[in-house]
């Protein structure tokens, strides 16, 4: 029978001080949308974020909104990080630790677009910790009311911690799905109406008398059978302008992955637990992607696969890019391992505008990363040469489990290594990412292990998982000393570079 879904891409709720705002195109809703559309179902995406992207607010944690404006915040930060010390700032901005900014459509807009469908149920997505409490209002403001319409939530974070969401959320959840959405939204779609048989499918999860009962996710599937994405879907969403990309030249571009998962396991990262090993599209899938997207006048698209350089992906992925006139950035990150001339030579041939070499640690063990060979360092720099924009990144604060005392060191000889590859020309930005722990990633699981016994962070501290805040200290290091010591590693690197605002909260354009 159909049904009717609304599929709802949440406010943005980030950290005023550390966060820049970075919004894409929702890849998953657009993807459990194309699916449900393909069964015949009545599917409208609203993607809040975006569509209200002028509509920023700070408030309190108590949900008290600041009589000061973003705008009006955001140009005093700036002012006061190129003329104040570390140290001055770190107290100055101490005052905002209870303060973050809602971006996205307010909930009397939200309100009109679910009493104007009407839809039987409400697909949310939780893909980030960070956004945690978002999700949780925007939940219960819908439950409360609209009561008869189900309320599911999907995504990576809804993926890692199922329990945080519906214990917080107050019963306004009905059924997390947990894992890969397509098909179970789909079954699940299916048993509307009948909370009993929902209860029966793997990878569903809800709440019963104050607890939370978790179904096991079904097996990865067959990347083919199910991933494709409708274009009409994301129509006058709004997403022409980048906001976590390089900027595009007014080509219409969107985020895009022709693989999932990743060969690694980095303990830091949860997208190999989201998705297992490195599953990759067919070449005539791709091809009839490309079709309908040029369809639609994309022009221009951002990778976001993680583990883009595995096997013959690049060349095959170049090759139609090239056939169908795509313009190409990467986002999902490359590894310096993986790259060579060959390869380099394909990329500048290719028109390649923009692409993110993070240097990572691998596991638990790694502390600082050391200054890659040379031979691999001229790699970087042949595609700033050739007018490819390169982006770098660092995450300071890795703690060295067993030294936690390491930690101020190994971040003040990271800072070093960043501003050198900055100063001599190997790449044109660097990205300070200082650690967070990520539910469910190895890191985390010590950690839960450890009892937080020589690092501590706070587990509901839901702003601090982004990657751009200061989430996990040592127990030895007050938490002012390690943001002090931040902003002045943010304020190094951004006397050797631009700070543009789709990757920095210090940027002037912001
Ligand atoms: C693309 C991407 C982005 C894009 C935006 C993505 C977006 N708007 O959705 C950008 C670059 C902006 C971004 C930013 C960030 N990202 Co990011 N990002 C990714 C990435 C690489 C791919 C996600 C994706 O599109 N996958 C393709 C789609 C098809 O799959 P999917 O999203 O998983 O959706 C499936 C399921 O989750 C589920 N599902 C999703 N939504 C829903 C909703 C319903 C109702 C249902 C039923 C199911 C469902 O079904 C979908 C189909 O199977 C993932 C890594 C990964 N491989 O998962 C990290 C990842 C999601 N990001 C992560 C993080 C931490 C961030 C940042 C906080 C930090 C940063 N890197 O800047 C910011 C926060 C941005 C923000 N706006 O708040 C983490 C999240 C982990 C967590 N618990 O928080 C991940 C997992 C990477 C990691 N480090 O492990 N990110
Ligand atoms: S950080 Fe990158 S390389 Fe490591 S597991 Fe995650 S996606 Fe793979």
């Amino acid at each position: 029978m159909q049904r009717k879904v609304l599929l709802i891409n949440p406010p943005l709720y980030r950290h005023p001080i550390w966060d820049p705002i970075r919004l894409s195109q929702p890849l998953g809703l657009w993807s459990i949308g194309t699916h449900l559309l393909k069964h015949g179902h009545n599917v409208r995406l609203l993607c809040s974020e975006m569509q209200g992207v002028n509509n920023i607010q700070l408030y309190d944690t108590s949900g008290r909104q600041l009589d000061k404006g973003f705008k009006q915040f955001h140009a005093e930060k700036v002012a006061d990080f190129k003329t104040l010390d570390a140290k001055q700032f770190q107290v100055k901005y101490d005052e905002y630790s209870n303060v973050f900014s809602r971006i996205g459509l307010d909930f009397g807009a939200i309100f009109d677009e679910v009493s104007s469908f009407g839809p039987d149920i409400i697909g949310i997505s939780s893909c980030f910790t960070c956004n945690h409490q978002s999700v949780v209002d925007l939940a219960r403001f819908l439950k409360n009311k609209f009561p008869e319409t189900w309320v599911v939530v999907g995504g990576q974070h809804a993926t890692a911690w199922p329990d945080a969401l519906l214990s917080t959320a107050s019963n306004s959840i009905d059924f997390i799905v947990h894992g890969e959405g397509e098909k179970v939204f789909s079954d699940l779609v299916n048993c509307y109406g009948d909370k009993a048989k929902v209860k029966l499918l793997a990878g569903v999860a809800w709440h019963e008398s104050g607890i939370t009962k978790i179904n096991p996710r079904p097996p990865f599937f067959n990347l083919d059978d199910f991933f494709d994405l409708d274009p009409s879907l994301l129509e006058g969403q709004g997403y022409t302008n980048a906001r976590h990309a390089y900027p595009t030249e007014g080509r219409k571009f969107t985020d895009m992955l022709f693989s999932v998962g990743c060969h690694r396991a980095c303990c830091f990262c949860f997208s190999p637990i989201m998705r297992g090993k490195l599953r990759s599209l067919r070449e005539d899938n791709i091809r009839s992607l490309l079709i309908k997207l040029k369809e639609y006048g994309y022009e221009e698209l951002v990778l976001q696969d993680d583990d883009l350089l595995v096997g013959d992906n690049l060349n095959m992925l170049l090759r139609l890019f090239k056939d169908y006139g795509f313009r190409w950035q990467n986002n999902g990150g490359v590894e310096l391992e993986g790259l060579d001339d060959d390869k380099i030579d394909s990329i500048i041939e290719s028109r390649c505008r923009c692409i993110y070499v993070p240097f990572n640690p691998r596991n638990i063990k790694d502390r600082v990363p050391t200054l890659p060979e040379q031979k691999k360092l001229n790699l970087l720099r042949k595609m700033c040469d050739a007018g490819i924009y390169v982006i770098s990144s660092g995450i300071y604060g890795i703690p060295d489990i067993s030294h936690p005392d390491h930690f101020v060191d190994d971040m003040s000889r990271l800072s070093d290594i960043h501003i050198r590859l900055l100063k001599e020309g190997y790449c044109n930005a660097s990205l300070v990412l200082p650690l967070s722990i990520l539910p469910m990633t190895q890191w985390w699981n010590v950690l839960e292990r450890d009892g937080q016994k020589d690092f501590v962070y706070d587990r509901q501290g839901w702003l601090d998982y982004s990657i751009f805040a200061p989430q996990i200290r040592p127990r030895s290091i007050g938490k002012d000393k390690f943001v002090e010591q931040l902003i002045s590693i943010h304020q190094k690197i951004d006397a050797e570079q631009v700070s543009e605002s789709w990757f920095s909260a210090f940027a002037s354009n912001a």
